[in-house]
């Protein structure tokens, strides 16, 4: 049977692969909001040629003032009858990384399609700005799945979630790691897992690759949990549809004013519920597609060798659980890009 997404995930990699050559120029340049908006442009500029009705359902920029692509916008051709998706994006995750020329930065789209006759998105909303989040591997996934799928780690002490998901993993809890956003609001957390004996990693920026890494076989990461970005929780989640893990999130405000602020008119049931990844991306049509930008767990960054770029993405669609990684080498004499702003070609 045709299925669109399987043509049309490639376009994802081609406007993640350009977000990050376009953006690269600024990499420790000091600026990210101009890096932000190259990777905008690109991304832009290769779904102008693409013929699919996209629709922006997690956008950037609201806690970031990020200049860019937002909630709402449309990408794509829009041809009556070009097929339907919801979009989430970071053109760049790890933007002030970023700018400092500090590892952990990624470009970084998910999609989700729409059945002909859908109504609702398919693709979930968080309108929160942070999220309290958990987010666990494909072996700690599958045992829960069956003997507790309603288990919930975001109300029980953190210090007990590491001995059970260290029972399960059939590891010793000092052997267990942890990666942690390094925030002051995330001290709890840190103190949880020093006091456990496990093993604790934190990272400055970039919690969607930190966040996806438990599924990834070889990170050597087994669990992720702290306060991060919502819009990076909803494409943790569709990462970890086609992976295999989980996620847990709630909705989480620093103060009773920031509450009052993003979340007005939401029902109380909708703030507090804890969402998993097949509630935030609710169909069976989910792709993740992200492109190094600086050196990650998730992704080697861009590497400039003589007049070529190499570049190294990682595409991967639920409906089949197929995981791509490509590696691309861009001649940077031949290599032009579409961008949205000129609706031109232009080298790299
Ligand atoms: C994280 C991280 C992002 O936001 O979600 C973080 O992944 C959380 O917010 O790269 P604060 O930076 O405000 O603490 C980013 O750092 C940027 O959106």
């Amino acid at each position: 049977m045709y299925d669109p997404e399987r043509t049309v995930e490639f376009e994802f990699v081609r406007a993640t692969e350009n977000a990050a050559l376009n953006a690269m120029r600024f990499i420790g340049k000091g600026d990210k909001n101009t890096a932000d908006a190259a990777a905008c442009d690109a991304i832009q500029g290769v779904f102008d040629l693409v013929d699919i009705r996209g629709e922006v359902v997690i956008g950037e920029g609201i806690k970031d003032q990020a200049p860019g692509i937002f909630l709402g916008d449309r990408l794509g051709k829009w041809g009556p009858n070009s097929p339907r998706f919801n979009i989430a994006l970071d053109p760049v995750d790890g933007t002030t990384n970023l700018s400092k020329g500090s590892p952990n930065a990624i470009s970084v789209m998910a999609a989700a399609e729409l059945p002909h006759d859908a109504k609702h998105p398919v693709m979930r909303n968080i309108p929160s700005y942070y999220s309290h989040k958990i987010a666990y591997g494909p072996e700690v996934a599958r045992v829960l799945q069956k003997e507790d799928p309603e288990a919930n780690f975001l109300d029980s002490p953190l210090k007990e979630t590491l001995q059970r998901l260290a029972k399960i993993l059939h590891k010793r809890v000092g052997d267990m790691v942890v990666l942690v956003l390094d925030r002051p609001r995330n001290q709890t957390f840190i103190d949880a897992i020093r006091q456990s004996g496990a093993s604790l990693r934190t990272i400055a920026d970039g919690d969607i690759t930190a966040a996806v890494a438990p599924s990834l076989p070889d990170s050597g990461i087994d669990l992720y949990v702290g306060i991060g970005g919502s819009p990076e929780g909803v494409l943790t989640a569709t990462a970890l549809r086609a992976l295999g893990g989980e996620i847990q999130l709630r909705m989480w405000f620093p103060n009773p004013e920031a509450k009052a602020r993003e979340v007005s008119g939401v029902p109380e049931g909708e703030i507090q519920r804890i969402y998993r990844s097949n509630t935030i991306v609710t169909g069976d049509s989910a792709i993740f597609c992200a492109t190094g930008i600086i050196e990650s767990p998730l992704l080697p960054g861009v590497k400039l060798i003589g007049h070529k770029a190499i570049t190294h993405s990682i595409l991967m669609r639920a409906r089949s659980r197929t995981v791509r990684y490509i590696r691309a080498v861009h001649d940077l004499e031949h290599k032009t890009i579409h961008l949205r702003s000129t609706r031109r070609e232009k080298s790299v």
